[in-house]
Order: structure tokens, then C-alpha cells, then sequence
């Protein structure tokens, strides 16, 4: 009875090893199929995971073999640490580089830099400057007034701002979103249930509930 416990527990090992090391070692002909990328040329229009650029040809090869990710080069901005800036038009962040390097081919154009960046909870934001492009992402988030170039991507939450001028922009995405006051300037709700306290100009599209009065901010 004892060999035949020992028996099965051997057994057991050994394809638990098996399953490891399959999975360990990647797929040989994937990764063949992988490095074939460098060939003709194509080492110059790729980089590795971290965005940098191959020496040549057998360099790109090596990395491919060996089961390194080969990225085209236009992915360079999601690379590395870089998707912790970038967010979706939707302000929606991303969980990996992989992840923002694939909308960022099926989306040309639409990747979103952010001069400053939230957490996944809820942030105060602060003053935003001319020309900054904050990102909140999720949680409830809230920031100072929007003008001059200012851009407020909320992300998925239900997020504040006071009040968006002339050349500001909140773009609330996902979430229960709202605006003190737009007088001039751009608030393009996005999903869910979005409003304004109080209308004077400007645009806003996307926004539910416009010229709520005082009582609307939260
Ligand atoms: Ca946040
Ligand atoms: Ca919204």
C-alpha cells in the first residue's frame, strides 16, 4: 500500500514538472516563429519589451528565441513603464504595456499622454496648470478649475471639478460625473449619468442633466 502511495505521488511529481517546464520554456515553435519577425529587415521596425531598438539582426533573434516580446517600434510610447502615463480617449489606464501597445494599433490616434496621473482610488488632483493633462483613472476623483489648454481625463468614478473655462476640457468617461460650472470650454461626460450645476457656454456632450443648480455638486 506504501509503494503504491509513493507510486502515485511520483507520478503526480513528474507531470506536475512536466506541466512547469512546458510552460516554463514557452512554446519552441513560437518562439522560432517569433525571431523569423527579425529577419529581412524587420529587426530595424521592432523593439524589445522595454521599447529599445536591436543592434542587428542577430541581436533580434537572440531576444525572439529566447522568448523575449518583439513590439513594432510605433508601440515604443506604451513600452516599458510608459503605460503608466497613457490612458484610452476614455481616460480608462492601462494594466500593461501589452495591453496599451494593442489599443494603441487597433486605436491610431486616440492613445492619450498624461502630464500627470492619479491613483486606481480617489485623488485630489490639485490645481491643474495650462497645457497639463491630468489623469485621474479610477476612483472618485477631483481637480481645480479647467482653462488655458487644461485637460481633466476623469476615468472610470464618479469625479468633480469645480468649474471649466475657455480652452479647458473635462472629459468625465465612465462614472457618474460632475461639473461645478462650464462657462466656455468643453465637458464631454461620457458614459453613465453626468451633469452640470450650472450652464453659461460652451460645449457638452454626453452630459445627462445640464443646469441642475448648486445642489447637484456632490
Ligand atoms: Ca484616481
Ligand atoms: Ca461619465
Amino acid at each position: 500500500m506504501r509503494w503504491r502511495t509513493l507510486l502515485v505521488l511520483c507520478a503526480l511529481v513528474a507531470l506536475t514538472v512536466g506541466v512547469a517546464t512546458a510552460t516554463g520554456s514557452g512554446n519552441p515553435g513560437g518562439n522560432s516563429a517569433n525571431a523569423k519577425k527579425c529577419y529581412k529587415g524587420g529587426w530595424q521596425t521592432l523593439v524589445d519589451a522595454n521599447g529599445n531598438p536591436f543592434a542587428n539582426q542577430d541581436a533580434c533573434v537572440s531576444y525572439g528565441a529566447k522568448g523575449g516580446v518583439l513590439y513594432p517600434s510605433s508601440a515604443g510610447p506604451c513600452l516599458g513603464t510608459g503605460y503608466q502615463m497613457k490612458a484610452t480617449a476614455n481616460g480608462d489606464p492601462f494594466a500593461s504595456a501589452a495591453a496599451c501597445a494593442a489599443y494603441l494599433a487597433a486605436n491610431p490616434g486616440q492613445l492619450v499622454s498624461c502630464t500627470r496621473v492619479g491613483t486606481s482610488g480617489n485623488d485630489d488632483l490639485g490645481l491643474v496648470g495650462s497645457d497639463e493633462v491630468v489623469c485621474g483613472f479610477g476612483g472618485n476623483d477631483i481637480a481645480g478649475n479647467l482653462l488655458n489648454g487644461a485637460v481633466f481625463y476623469g476615468g472610470p468614478g464618479d469625479d468633480f471639478i469645480n468649474f471649466v473655462g475657455p480652452g479647458g476640457t473635462f472629459n468625465g468617461g465612465a462614472g457618474d460625473d460632475t461639473l461645478g460650472e462650464l462657462s466656455g470650454g468643453t465637458f464631454d461626460g461620457g458614459a453613465d449619468t453626468d451633469a452640470i450645476c450650472l450652464y453659461l457656454s460652451g460645449s457638452h456632450p454626453n452630459v445627462e442633466n445640464i443646469d441642475t443648480g448648486p445642489g447637484c455638486i456632490p
